[in-house]
């Protein structure tokens, strides 16, 4: 049987349809399941729709104006900070900003476009956490495709009240202010719509917006059009000499050395995940996502001591 569903409209809701509900037959305005040819949508004003959407959009970008922490880049350090911050303390405000109308970064394939995501044991344990399935091949667990990863922990992070993302967003500078102690403190993100981000040669000044925040996490991948942009902006600042810059494959030096090396590399400014490398000069893992998840969770703990502290 149909399932039926009467809308109640309001005048507050929609004068509109009320004045259509005066002069019409109360059908009109069911929202009908059928799919034998009557299957039915409740109606609706186009301007409900740009309301709904508009109202919720600008709020947010009001109310996370100032954020408790900002992340910088959805991919799968990012994505594992988020995770573990938005669990583990649902007062924070957690604010990630991700430049790609995609979030996940590159965790949406395993290595060499192949769809298996490797993850070295013991980051099993985070596949545990959010309850993501797997094959023990011993030293490490395979995820049968990467996507199940990133789609399943986009799910646990989006649904956190605490947690926003804004994509399509990038992060085209810092904030960086002098503390009480003159010291320089990287207190914010400017941020542009993406697409306006990248038409900067094209029009003229088209100013950013701004969020600012006790601690920023920063997870934008090495080197590449978008990577390593804190790491480099550190540099032009002045705040880092010069980039260590990502050095070659070596899986058993490089996972270790990303988790453990995941810290407050500038005051206000913990970085995370391969953009590390860059800023280490510590090496490329390749394939394997389990550096990735622990040196999200490292950020996530950095986050709460700077912030407890
Ligand atoms: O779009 C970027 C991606 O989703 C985003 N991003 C970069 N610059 C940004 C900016 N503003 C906003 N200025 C920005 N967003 O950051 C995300 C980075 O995700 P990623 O998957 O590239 O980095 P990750 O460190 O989370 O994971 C790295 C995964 C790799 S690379 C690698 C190797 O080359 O050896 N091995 C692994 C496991």
């Amino acid at each position: 049987a149909p399932s039926v569903a009467t809308i109640e409209i309001t005048e507050q809701q929609n004068p509109v349809l009320v004045a259509k509900a005066n002069g019409s037959k109360v059908d009109n305005f069911q929202a009908i399941e059928d799919y034998n040819g009557k299957y039915q949508f409740a109606p609706i004003e186009e301007a409900q729709v740009s309301r709904a959407m508009i109202k919720r959009y600008f709020n947010t970008m009001y109310e996370r104006a100032v954020s408790d922490v900002v992340i910088i880049g959805a991919g799968s350090a990012g994505l594992s900070c988020a995770y573990h911050i938005g669990k583990t303390r649902p007062d924070l405000k957690v604010t990630i900003i991700e430049a790609n109308v995609a979030p996940g970064g590159g965790a949406w394939l395993g290595g060499q476009l192949m769809t298996p995501m490797v993850v070295r044991k013991p980051a099993n344990n985070f596949l545990d956490e959010i309850g993501v399935p797997y094959e023990d091949e011993g030293a490490f667990v395979v995820v049968k495709h990467a996507a199940l990863f990133t789609s399943t922990i986009l799910s646990k992070v989006l649904a956190m009240p605490n947690v926003i993302l804004m994509n399509a967003t990038a992060v085209e500078d810092l904030i960086i202010r002098e503390d009480f102690e003159g010291k320089q403190r990287v207190s914010g993100v400017v941020t542009n719509w993406t697409l306006v981000a990248l038409n900067h040669d094209t029009q003229s000044c088209m100013d950013p917006n701004t969020i600012t925040a006790p601690v920023i996490v920063t997870a934008t991948g090495h080197d590449g059009p978008m990577g390593a942009f804190s790491a480099k902006r550190l540099v032009s600042a002045g705040l880092l000499k010069e980039l260590g810059n990502m050095r070659g494959l070596d899986m058993n030096r490089s996972e270790p050395a990303i988790v453990n090396g995941t810290r407050e590399v500038t005051p206000g400014l913990i970085m995370a995940g391969m953009e590390l490398s860059e800023h280490d000069g510590s090496n490329r893992m390749g394939p394997t996502f389990g550096g990735m998840m622990g040196s999200g969770v490292k950020a996530a703990h950095e986050t709460l001591r700077i912030l407890d502290s």
